[in-house]
């Protein structure tokens, strides 16, 4: 564990062969966008098209990076520090963010949906002294919100808002007058935190440091062709790992393009949008790249500026990306990518069937990947197994979870991804399945545990397990498998989910669909059959 850092990092002989390789090039996210502004500072860097088209060229964004960040310094958030950061997409997050990289405090990626468990658990466990939020976000007052998470987050001390403030601080209220040139962070340090898609009761933070992430966008932006002349629609929430380094904003950024930002995901919105800006490239999860194949037939915007959609997050069918291609009239490419590490696209100038059917090679020649069975035994080539990888941008443990690290990673340091795959002749990794506990409900992971220790809460709830169901359009959907106990008011399923709801957690968790049962199926060892419960999914819900 390196003092400061929190979390088990990479044995020095790793690192320096990183180095050696000149994957890790020694820059920070602070220098790395200066050095662009000071090269092509009238470039537009970023658009913020609603409710007025905003735009900010590299050096107005840098200056505003800048400023903003010697007004946090005087408000005492300084390096190594944590910041909750929750916006939606707009300018004011790469503001936000890029000042906090200046400074060396580390911002928390919460996405716009997560509510008060999430938060509250983001602040107290990172002992966070800020918090970032808009004022109204999807008809959502994240204030009040903000009220409430500091009622139970005693090292929080700030919170800022872009819009009005309330009760809180206006981020345009934060002083801007540089206090002279702050010492930064080291590229070896940590640049932020990320959430992991979570496997327990709460979600683990993913530590990720300058040198690795400046490395999987640097790989990513050339498996992708991103260049200066790129115009990146960022359509999922910009703080989720696939939008923001897939190659994402940050990787757009890195290559001097253009960032343009969707305020929401929807066909009519974005194409509305790929039109008026001219958007090159995006990336998407499945139901959203079906959701967009399907209305594109309508013909009604000019798409022709799109070159290449990404998408991944959940596994894409073969049947609905053989479609996307013909539909929007550009390039697919399919990413399998994870926000601990380990990144796979398909390549630009792999054959058709390829890219419809695998979802694609690490970034880099020095990503290990390994394929094993229950005993941690390479399989045969071909056969599928769990996929445990580590490498030059996959991190060594998770932050301040030492016992969590002994089972998610191998000693010698590889990562258990939970995935089971299975590799190609050519190397591509094709998704089987997954062995971990987690729900892929079309891109957004949602944790059985987590889910299933707020209904056990439920004074009528003896005992809970909330399993996939297999779902068309998202792929998977939850659904809560409850037994009552035999002496209390039998709710209904919808007051199960409204007790969820109540909760405060973010909408994509709250259960699909609940069932009431007798009693779970019991695989030999006495635990719940996760299958079993699976098998007799096909039952339609009770009231
Ligand atoms: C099947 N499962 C997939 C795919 C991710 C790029 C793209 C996605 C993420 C992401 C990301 C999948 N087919 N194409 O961070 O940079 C499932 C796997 C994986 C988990 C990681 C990126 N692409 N998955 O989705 O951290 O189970 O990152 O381990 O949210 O999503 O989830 P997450």
């Amino acid at each position: 564990m390196t003092p400061g850092v929190d979390a088990p990092t990479w044995p020095d002989e790793f690192a320096e062969r990183y180095r050696r390789a000149g994957h890790w090039r020694g820059e920070t996210f602070g220098g790395m966008l200066r050095e662009r502004a000071v090269a092509h500072p009238d470039r537009i860097a970023l658009v913020d098209p609603e409710p007025e088209r905003r735009t900010w060229t590299y050096r107005e964004l840098d200056e505003a990076a800048g400023r903003l960040a010697a007004g946090f310094a005087a408000r005492g958030i300084g390096r190594g520090d944590r910041v909750v950061v929750q916006l939606p997409n707009v300018g004011e997050f790469a503001e936000v963010v890029f000042a906090l990289f200046r400074i060396g405090a580390l911002p928390v990626f919460a996405l716009p949906a997560h509510r008060e468990t999430e938060i509250t658990h983001f602040c107290s466990f990172s002992e966070a002294v800020a918090y970032v939020i808009p004022d109204v976000h999807a008809g959502f007052d994240h204030r009040d919100l903000a009220t409430r998470v500091r009622r139970h987050s005693p090292a929080l001390r700030e919170v800022f808002v872009a819009g009005e403030p309330g009760p809180h601080t206006a981020l345009s209220e934060v002083p801007r007058d540089p206090a002279g040139p702050l010492p930064g962070p080291q590229p070896h340090e940590l640049a932020f935190l990320q959430l992991s898609g979570g496997t327990t009761g709460v979600s683990k933070l993913i530590p990720r440091t300058h040198d690795d992430y400046l490395y999987s966008l640097r790989g990513s932006n050339e498996i992708c062709g991103v260049d200066a002349d790129t115009r990146f629609l960022v359509v999922l929430p910009a703080a989720h790992n696939f939008p923001m380094s897939s190659p994402g904003w940050l990787g757009t950024l890195y290559a001097g393009g253009t960032v343009v930002l969707c305020p929401k995901p929807d066909p009519t919105t974005a194409f509305a949008l790929i039109e008026r800006e001219r958007a090159t490239m995006t990336g998407l999860v499945p139901p959203l790249a079906l959701l967009w194949t399907d209305s594109a037939a309508r013909g009604e915007r000019d798409l022709s500026s799109l070159e290449l959609v990404l998408v991944g997050g959940a596994k894409y069918s073969e049947q609905a990306a053989r479609r996307l291609e013909p539909a929007l009239g550009c390039k697919l490419m399919q990413v399998f990518g994870m926000a601990e590490g380990l990144v796979n696209y398909t390549r630009l100038d792999d054959d058709p069937e390829t890219v419809v059917t695998t979802q694609g090679l690490p970034i880099s020649p020095d990503d290990e990947v390994r394929i094993v069975d229950d005993s941690d035994r390479d399989v045969a080539e071909g056969e599928f197994g769990h996929l445990l990888t580590r490498g030059p941008y996959t991190i060594r443990g998770y932050w301040r979870a030492p016992e969590h690290n002994k089972s998610a990673f191998t000693e010698d340091g590889f990562y258990r991804t939970g995935d089971i795959v299975r590799r190609t002749p050519s190397g591509h990794l094709v998704v089987e399945g997954r062995a971990k506990d987690q729900i892929n409900r079309g891109g957004e992971k949602v944790a059985p545990e987590e889910i299933e220790n707020i209904i056990l809460a439920h004074p009528s709830v003896h005992d809970v397990s909330l399993v996939a169901v297999p779902d068309e359009y998202l792929g998977e959907r939850t659904l809560a498998h409850v037994i009552l106990r035999a002496d209390a008011e039998p709710p209904t399923a919808a007051q199960i989910k409204a007790f969820v709801r109540e909760r405060g957690v973010a909408a994509y968790k709250i259960p699909d669909l609940v069932r009431f049962v007798d009693a779970f199926p019991h695989t030999g060892v006495g635990k719940v059959s996760k299958k079993g419960l699976r098998s007799v999914a096909a039952f339609p819900e009770q009231p």
